[in-house]
């Protein structure tokens, strides 16, 4: 068998063949992995740790907060306040950024991160994760403030996940491709088990919460339709459908065997333009969709291309296999 290649191996050879990951960015990226490894085994302790269930307060978003969630926060937080590469970070869980005290080097990267994606699943066992996204503090300012997060998924220079399921598997891009790693326990390492993911760009697999059908737009309605019409339809092929309710673990099939996920915009809360959050949900998904080979619109526009004007702002999002993205696009953006 190939002899087995760490995450440290893997970006200090990325650092030395092409210098896409500077000594603080490796950094950045190992401590992050080594919070994901602690939340991994938060997670695996179950109702053994006393973790599970609600944590009795609410996040910035109004929504019930896990113990989990709070736990991955913080193991978050200590893991990267003191290392000096950091300048500050966002969290879906925090309403303001966080600043790395005064009494820590501060670095020249900011962190952006839901800690837990998916929470609605941990008290059932399903797969859920930890997002992360990557900026450059901008030159010059002295301090950080919010308005130095709001840079377009495209300025990221780092972005992944760690999907905390029968395998523990973070999965990384620094602009070059994208790499899986999964979790030796015996070795407490992530070893290098996929190197150049591609997305197929069709697909006969879409995701998407069916039961609120009735909210959607026109467009998102006759790409389901025709789906759902299979071989008869104008689609000529059946479909099948997969929803987990993790975006991580949807997002994570897709990237192994392809398929579209959706999370349209739909008429419940009009003014929303969407569910999920764009700065630590939609850009790093969509940019190691993209690559990946993939692509990631909010129906009429690159999620990458977005200019964010309020950190935890949300949007729609449709990603995965190129031609199946691109179809239901242009059914939004008619000729
Ligand atoms: P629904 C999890 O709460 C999340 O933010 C994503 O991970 C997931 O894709 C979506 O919401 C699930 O939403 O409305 O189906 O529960």
């Amino acid at each position: 068998m190939a002899s087995k290649i760490s995450l440290t191996r893997f970006l200090v050879e990325q650092q030395r063949v092409d210098g896409h990951i500077p000594s603080q960015l490796r950094l950045l990226l190992e401590v992050v992995a080594r919070a994901c490894k602690s939340i991994s085994q938060a997670v695996n302790k179950g109702a053994l740790g006393g973790v599970l269930g609600s944590a009795e307060s609410e996040n910035v978003q109004g929504e019930v907060q896990k113990k989990l969630d709070i736990i991955a926060n913080e193991v978050l937080i200590e893991a990267n306040e003191w290392g000096g590469h950091l300048a500050a970070m966002a969290s879906e869980e925090m309403d303001s950024i966080y600043l790395v005290p005064n009494r820590y080097p501060q670095g020249e990267y900011l962190l952006l991160f839901d800690p837990l994606d998916g929470s609605s699943n941990i008290d059932v066992n399903v797969s859920i994760g930890t997002i992360f996204s990557v900026l450059k503090k901008p030159e010059g300012s002295p301090g950080v403030t919010e308005q130095d997060f709001l840079q377009a998924g495209a300025q990221q220079v780092a972005a992944g996940y760690c999907v905390y399921g029968p395998q523990t598997t973070l999965v990384l891009t620094v602009g070059d491709g994208v790499s899986m790693f999964t979790l030796d326990r015996e070795q407490g390492s992530f070893v290098l088990t996929q190197e150049n993911v591609r997305i197929p760009a069709d697909t006969k697999e879409f995701a998407i919460n069916m039961s609120n059908m009735r909210h959607w737009d026109e467009p998102v309605k006759r790409y389901i339709d025709e789906c759902l019409q299979g071989k008869e339809g104008p689609r000529g092929k059946d479909f099948n459908m997969r929803w987990i309710a993790s975006m991580v673990a949807d997002v994570h099939r897709i990237l192994t065997r392809g398929g579209v996920f959706m999370y349209p915009w739909d008429k419940r809360e009009p003014n929303k333009p969407g569910k999920l959050r764009l700065m630590y949900e939609a850009n790093p998904m969509s940019w190691l969709v993209e690559q990946a080979g993939g692509a990631a619109t909010n129906g009429r526009q690159r999620i990458l291309d977005i200019q964010p004007s309020q950190l935890h702002e949300r949007v729609s999002v449709i990603l995965g296999s190129k031609n199946e993205v691109d179809r239901i696009t242009s059914y939004h953006t008619p000729l």
